[in-house]
């Protein structure tokens, strides 16, 4: 494989763990936990690893001679900056137990567990992946493992290969996934402990105990350099608004923290939407009515970031979407049966209630298709494929015409479009990804060791310098609540939407409608791997704000 000068660079960079990880450990129980909400189902379906304490490590004077351990691991659902560095920090952990430890990789995500697809990772391979982007070591993918013939399939190929613990490194379906096989391995004896990594760029995952999710931080980053850069531009030709759809699916996590970070003209945040009940025609007439203010001052050019979920999130359209997952659910047949667009259009709707099927007839003919087409694995809607930013522009512009005629509008309005996503899901791993990432994996090994199941890997105390971490497991079922998936009611880990009375949120608020008239943008620039820590080793501002607001 032919490396550029700064990956060869970037190779040699020793990842800081935290101090407590240095040396041996020993678990620390604290309080039995419980479920978020839902307790007693939560419960009754996890009677084995319900309840179970969190745990911090602290170092151990006497430890003794561990035995060596084979170890699979799996990189599920999208990709995240810094998941090669869980691999090695988990391969380093092992080896640091017992110099005969192995670590496996299965192949294309959890579907490589099932099909028995894996290969071993030796140090010479994962030494070519260290602090480097991409999950191209072993490959992901986003099957579901949720059946028993699934997880004693998975189980005959641990057995083969006598591996007694598996590493999910996955979002918050994934680590779902990663609890209920702890629990029906736990269930049978299987002998195989299952741990968890939080990985998602989404920044959904994410609690009380779980301080973020790894690649957030690179992602963002990377994001935010080129809002910068296409702000200056559109600073300089003063003719062009840019509408920037932002990835992170439900959660506008992402967008929140390029706006923090850039200071745009305008940032929609899907869960404000939400809360104020608003409509698709409102959001357009708030981005309307800044765009003719800025054009009574001369400024016919501005930044608008959208996140991709918020269709999702106008009420009318989150209700829609519900009745037709359900409705997908129970008449799939029926609905694969028919071989036009029309008529699948006519199917839904006559299928649907009356003022569903009017917010159906109301949305433009592609995005009403989309919402109908195949969910990805784990019951979402594939918000990535559908392009608001070209939906809302088309529909501001046609407001404005309505303003101009009215005379309360008389500028002119350009717009480009952008969907950033892909870009900065599989960048070099910023300090901060490669150490949180090295030190996850790292931590997974520990709680290997200490012989737990049904656990995450946790680090906390993330805005402090990395050896100062706070190391330690999160039993997952204290994350759960019970949702709707497919038509019926599930134990999932619950989703963390941007709060609006959190304080990121509300420094945004705070600041929005002096970005708005005023063009304050900032230009964070690209990610800086080598130089000062102030502009090498800073967390999110998400994080950030978090923290001082606690
Ligand atoms: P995860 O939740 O699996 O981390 O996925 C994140 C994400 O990048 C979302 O932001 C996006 O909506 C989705 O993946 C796109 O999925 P795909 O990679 O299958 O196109």
């Amino acid at each position: 494989m032919k490396k550029s000068a700064l990956q060869k660079a970037r190779a040699a960079y020793r990842p800081k763990l935290p101090i407590v990880l240095t040396g041996a450990v020993k678990a620390v129980e604290g309080h039995p936990t419980q479920s978020v909400a839902d307790q007693e189902e939560i419960q009754k379906l996890f009677p084995n690893t319900y309840g179970l304490p969190e745990l911090h490590f602290e170092k151990n004077p006497n430890p003794g001679a561990p035995k060596a351990v084979n170890v699979g691991v799996i990189l599920s659902g999208g990709q995240a900056p810094g998941g090669h560095n869980v691999i090695s920090g988990l391969f380093d952990g092992i080896k640091k137990v017992n110099r005969n430890s192995r670590l496996y990789g299965f192949l294309m995500g959890p579907g490589g567990l099932v099909e028995h697809r894996y290969m071993e990772i030796t140090s010479e391979i994962i030494d070519e992946y260290r602090n480097t982007g991409g999950f191209d070591i072993i490959g992901s993918g986003r099957t579901k493992l949720e059946t028993k013939e699934q997880f004693d399939k998975g189980l005959e190929i641990l057995r083969e290969l006598n591996i007694s613990a598996l590493v999910i490194i996955g979002g918050d379906d994934s680590n779902t996934n990663a609890a209920v096989l702890a629990e029906y391995y736990k269930s049978i004896n299987a002998g195989v402990q299952v741990i968890g990594c939080p990985k998602t760029i989404d920044g959904d995952l994410k609690n009380d105990v779980i301080e973020t999710s790894f690649g957030f931080d690179t992602a963002t980053k990377v994001y935010s350099e080129v809002i910068g850069n296409i702000q200056r531009d559109c600073n300089s030709s003063k003719k062009y608004w840019h509408f920037i759809k932002l990835m992170g699916r439900s959660a506008s996590h992402i967008a929140l923290e390029c706006a923090l970070q850039c200071q745009p003209n305008i940032c929609i945040i899907s869960e404000e939407v939400e809360a104020n009940n608003s409509t698709l025609q409102d959001v357009v007439n708030y981005i309307a009515d800044i765009v003719a203010k800025r054009a009574e001052n001369g400024n016919n050019f501005g930044s608008v970031l959208i996140p991709e979920g918020l269709i999702e999130f106008i009420p009318a359209v989150k209700a829609l979407i519900a009745e037709l997952n359900d409705l997908l659910a129970n008449k799939a047949e029926e609905f694969a049966a028919l071989t036009t667009e029309e008529e699948q259009r006519q199917f839904v709707l006559s299928n649907l209630s009356e003022a569903n099927a009017a917010t159906y007839a109301s949305l433009p003919a592609g995005v009403a298709r989309q919402l109908t087409l195949d969910r990805d694995p784990h019951g979402n809607v594939q918000v990535s494929l559908i392009e608001t930013e070209k939906l809302l522009s088309a529909m501001v512009a046609t407001r404005l015409e309505e303003m101009r005629a009215a005379g309360n509008y008389n500028g002119k309005f350009t717009a480009m479009h952008h969907f950033f996503g892909y870009e900065g899901r599989c960048a070099d791993p910023s300090n901060f990804d490669a150490d949180y990432c090295y030190g996850l994996g790292y931590n997974a090994a520990c709680l290997i060791s200490a012989g737990v199941t049904g656990y995450m890997s946790s680090l906390r105390n993330l805005t402090k310098p990395s050896v100062q971490w706070i190391a330690g497991g999160i039993p997952v079922t204290m994350m759960m609540n019970m949702e709707r998936r497919h038509g019926e009611m599930k134990p999932v880990i619950q989703k963390a939407l941007v709060k609006l009375d959190g304080a990121p949120f509300l420094k945004f608020a705070s600041k929005r409608d002096d970005w708005a008239y005023n063009t304050c943008y900032t230009y964070p620039g690209p990610i800086q791997y080598f130089g000062p820590a102030e502009v090498c080793d800073q967390p999110s501002l998400t994080l950030k704000y978090e923290h001082q607001g606690k």
